[in-house]
């Protein structure tokens, strides 16, 4: 490590309420590697918020939207070659190889250290390095954990204040020596004296580096998204994930909903859905006709952290789940006032948009935000644009354009979202996109025919992420990137989790599979989706509360046609079949593709997982 110099620690600036004499070394060390022109220790304040804001606007980074259309908004446009999470720069430092898995890039960590240090060296002179402390989760909470991001990017400062709980407070709770983990997160593009800055610095060499034995993020070289936000994909997801195995809880990719009776009764699900599978827009249910009576309410979009503990209302060991952010990062395309009402709701006021297009009222619009497109507007790249260019192939937005927001914006956040006990959980769901073999819901007969389930799910490619459309890709719990160690061991984990907890007499939530995408022979969706998928969750609670009843299969329990709440639907029951029925030429080869996987991920799979592929195989004759 470099020692800091005395002209770095006479700069560090630090503010009287941080007491925290490991969190202030570790930031002169970064400082005295870094080399920025000054440290500014955030404290969260909205007038900090305004501020940073206010200088971007006036750099040009971001532009205000029209008050009129979108109060307190703005928006940012990336590089071009900045603008979505890196996954083949991502990589998982275990000192062995092993240890981060057949489906993780892995490079020694002395050697990346050194890599690092070279590229961290003097990276942010000419810039401010911010100190960004955050909580994921409530502050206090017993399922939360807190980082420390320092970054040269106040763009990113203003997203973390959204998506975490940033500032002063977690200074306070940190005390003198409470637990963080730390973030350094550089732009990569030094400023020499005098040289004009660019309006999104970025580098094209790109490292998103975790440390699982030290616990520490290093990323270098992007601006954009969970390249940057290190709370996020990074921390609560690929640290936390290895923090869960060691302590016995789980940190996972899946949002998490409230959902309240006719007879007032609540109850909470988490589902992990893989990208492009509507996850968004199933966090933010609208019941459809005939389900009014029905709530549905959001907790969490994208993570979950959950952690077993005693329920005092029934003395019985529960998993309680809270959601580590604060704010919603989604995609904007696709995004319209049909398919996610709630969701666009959020995006009236206070929201940065990235890469979407601008209007010249001084809106945004998307592909997909309404039929027609405006007549002319700015696109993401910051070309004039008209629906000629939009037939011609060109996008106003970005297809991984985003908007970052507070969960409070959302008309449908759940009373509870903000609660440090957080809720327990009933049931589980994965869902995958399929065309073909997987019914629309399956509930499986016990927890490790559930981790069966969910560590063979699969989805089709959509154009949008790979170019190429209905390939099945295997993405085991959606976990695939976001695991901070061997999948295999994290199947494991999982098996644990649900062993110990059975043993000691625990609740455990039941497991379910859905998938809203079968096709007709014409190629047409069968399933309506979006409110819809509303009667599928009925169900599945019927089953947790005792009321719904099933059939067994091959698979599993899955409803009969009568078994659903069809009120205000005519919804047939020849449609139904279509969705439901299990094709066993389809299963036989369908489990040679689990047999694909289970190969790739051999080292350390857990036997049963085999046996239960063998006792599936066996039913199917
Ligand atoms: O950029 S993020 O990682 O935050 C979102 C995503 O790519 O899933
Ligand atoms: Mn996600």
């Amino acid at each position: 490590m470099n020692q800091p110099t005395a002209s770095a620690i006479k700069h560090l600036n630090v503010p009287e309420f941080v007491k925290h004499a490991k969190l202030i070394e570790w930031v002169s060390e970064i400082a005295a590697l870094t080399q920025p022109d000054q440290v500014y220790w955030c404290d969260g304040s909205q007038e900090e918020y305004d501020r940073l804001c206010q200088q971007m606007v006036d750099a040009g980074t971001m532009k205000r939207l029209n008050p009129a259309k979108r109060k307190n908004s703005f928006w940012a446009c990336s590089d071009p070659s900045d603008v979505a999470r890196v996954e083949d720069r991502t990589f998982i430092c275990w000192a062995k190889k092993e240890d981060a898995g057949p489906t993780n890039n892995w490079i020694d960590p002395i050697e990346m250290r050194q890599t690092m240090d070279g590229l961290m060296s003097g990276a942010m002179r000419g810039r401010t390095m911010y100190v960004v402390p955050y909580s994921m989760g409530p502050i206090g909470s017993p399922i939360a954990h807190i980082g420390v991001e320092v970054t040269d990017s106040s763009f990113v400062v203003v997203n973390m204040r959204i998506m975490t709980r940033m500032g002063k407070d977690v200074y306070t709770y940190l005390g003198q020596d409470g637990e963080f983990v730390p973030c350094v997160h550089s732009v990569g593009k030094p400023l020499e004296p005098g040289e004009k800055d660019v309006l999104w610095p970025c580098n094209s060499t790109k490292y998103i580096v975790h440390y699982p034995e030290t616990r520490e993020i290093w990323s270098f070289g992007s601006g954009y998204g969970g390249n940057a936000l290190l709370g996020k994909k990074c921390f609560a997801l690929r640290i936390a994930s290895i923090m869960g195995r060691d302590q016995g809880w789980l940190a996972e990719h899946m949002l998490i909903l409230g959902v309240t009776s006719p007879e007032g009764k609540k109850y909470h699900v988490a589902a992990a859905f893989p990208s492009a599978c509507g996850k968004t827009n199933f966090a933010m249910l609208i019941p459809p006709a005939g389900f009014e009576s029905w709530k549905v309410t959001t907790i969490g979009d994208d993570i979950a952290w959950i952690k077993p503990r005693i329920d005092p209302k029934t003395g019985k060991t529960r998993l309680f789940a809270i959601n580590p952010e604060a704010g919603l990062f989604g995609v904007a395309p696709g995004t319209n006032t049909l398919t996610n009402p709630n969701c666009m709701a959020s995006l009236d006021s206070d929201v940065i948009f990235t890469n979407v297009g601008l209007t010249d009222d001084g809106d945004v619009w998307w592909e997909g935000m309404t039929k027609e497109p405006p007549a002319h507007l700015t696109d993401w790249q910051g070309n004039s644009w008209t629906p000629a260019d939009g037939l011609a192939g060109n996008k106003a937005a970005h297809p991984n354009a985003r908007f970052t927001v507070a969960a409070t914006n959302n008309p449908a956040v759940d009373p509870e979202w903000d609660n440090p006990e957080g809720v327990a959980i009933d049931a589980f769901i994965f869902g995958g996109r399929r065309s073909t073999t997987v019914p629309l819901v399956t509930e499986a007969r016990d927890w490790v025919e559930g981790v069966y389930m969910a560590a063979t799910m699969g989805s089709e490619t959509t154009a949008a992420a790979t170019g190429k459309v209905g390939v099945v890709r295997r993405d085991p719990f959606a976990m695939i990137p976001f695991a901070g160690y061997n999948m295999s061991e994290y199947f494991q984990h999982w098996l644990d989790m649900g062993k110990k907890l059975s043993l000691s007499g625990a609740e455990l939530p039941k497991i379910f599979c859905v998938n809203w995408f079968r096709k007709d022979e014409n190629d047409r969706f069968v399933w309506p989706g979006y409110g819809e998928n509303m009667r599928v969750l009925a169900w599945m609670l019927g089953r947790v509360g005792g009321s719904s009843a099933a059939t067994e299969n091959v698979f599993g329990l899955s409803p009969n046609y009568s078994d659903i709440n069809w009120n205000g639907t005519d919804f047939s029951e020849k449609q139904f079949d279509k969705v439901i029925s299990v094709s066993k030429e389809a299963w036989i080869e369908e489990l040679k593709l689990h047999e694909e996987l289970f190969e790739q991920l051999a080292h350390g799979l857990p036997p049963v997982l085999r046996e239960t592929k063998a006792k599936l195989e066996k039913l199917l004759g």
